[in-house]
């Protein structure tokens, strides 16, 4: 009989090879047709699964707040700096995404595997904090440089609404919420921040949804997909500095000598 060639790839997310592309088996057309957004394609893509719209709806509320938050932060400075520089719309791009880390919008998988490890020990939050600070590693998800106790960040806030109107439950928001009041005692800028607020409710959609077993759940909070939300939202951002920087034909950036402290 015959014998198949062994194949150098394996994929299971999509297909082209007939009338028209499947994600995860189903046709661009119906995607189209049920009036679908780009909430339900990262369902398919990343998760191979059709989700509840709560679900959705909550993936592309996160996309839209974290899509740029000013031209100060690292991502778009780098992103501006570059596009002066002359560079192309990809390279200023990537120069910003290459920001993107535990400090700056990576935060998001951290965020979500130490606050699953720790709730689900049942560790009191101060125990938590005190256990990380022991360890010399900074709360993944807790601090910011502009947010504080009375300063609040508004998307944390809408995320958090979003969530306990629509998810079955919110137990790891609330752990993260927790651990938030005993970081503010101790300093007013150790707010919970966009990253753990997305982490912590993120795990909250993957346990109370029941479209994932637990296996799944801990190989997804393993391999790491939450920070790929903030990658994939501020993607928009550094796109919209790039145009607006050319648009406006800025000159080449050179940082000014009376903001460098030159010391021996
Ligand atoms: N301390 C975010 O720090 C920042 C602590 C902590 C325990 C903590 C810091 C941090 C964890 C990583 C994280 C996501 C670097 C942030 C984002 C997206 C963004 C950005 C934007 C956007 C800020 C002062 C004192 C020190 C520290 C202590 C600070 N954080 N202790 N756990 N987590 N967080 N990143 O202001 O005793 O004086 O030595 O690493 O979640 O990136 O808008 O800007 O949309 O673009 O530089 O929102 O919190 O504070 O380093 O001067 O620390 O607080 O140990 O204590 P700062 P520092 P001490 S959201």
């Amino acid at each position: 009989g015959k014998v198949r060639a062994p194949t150098h790839i394996i994929s299971t997310i999509s297909d082209d090879r007939g009338e028209e592309p499947c994600y995860a088996g189903v046709p661009m057309s119906s995607i189209i047709e049920q009036g679908l957004g780009v909430g339900d394609v990262i369902s398919l893509l990343w998760f191979k699964r059709s989700l509840p719209h709560y679900c959705t709806r909550f993936i592309e509320i996160c996309i839209m707040l974290c899509a740029d938050h000013g031209p100060c932060v690292s991502g778009a400075h780098n992103a501006i700096v570059t596009a002066r520089a002359g560079k192309d719309l990809v390279s200023s791009l990537v120069s910003g995404l290459l920001t993107i880390g535990p400090r700056f919008g990576g935060a998001i998988d951290d965020a979500a595997r130490y606050f699953k490890d720790a709730c689900d020990r049942g560790l009191l939050p101060y125990e938590f904090v005190e256990g990380m600070k022991k360890k010399g590693i900074r709360v993944p998800g807790i601090g910011h440089r502009i947010k504080r106790g009375d300063n609040r960040d508004k998307r944390v806030e809408i995320l958090q609404l979003f969530a306990r109107t629509h998810f079955p439950s919110v137990k790891y928001m609330e752990y993260a919420v927790q651990v938030e009041t005993y970081t503010l005692s101790k300093a007013n800028n150790l707010v919970l921040n966009v990253d753990g607020a997305i982490g912590s409710l993120f795990l909250d959609l993957l346990v109370s949804s029941g479209m994932f077993s637990k296996p799944e759940i801990d190989e997804i909070v393993e391999i790491g997909y939450l920070n790929g939300l903030f990658v994939l939202a501020r993607s928009i951002g550094l796109i919209g500095h790039t145009f607006d920087q050319k648009r406006m034909k800025q000159p080449l950036y050179r940082h000014p000598w009376e903001d460098v402290l030159y010391t021996k």
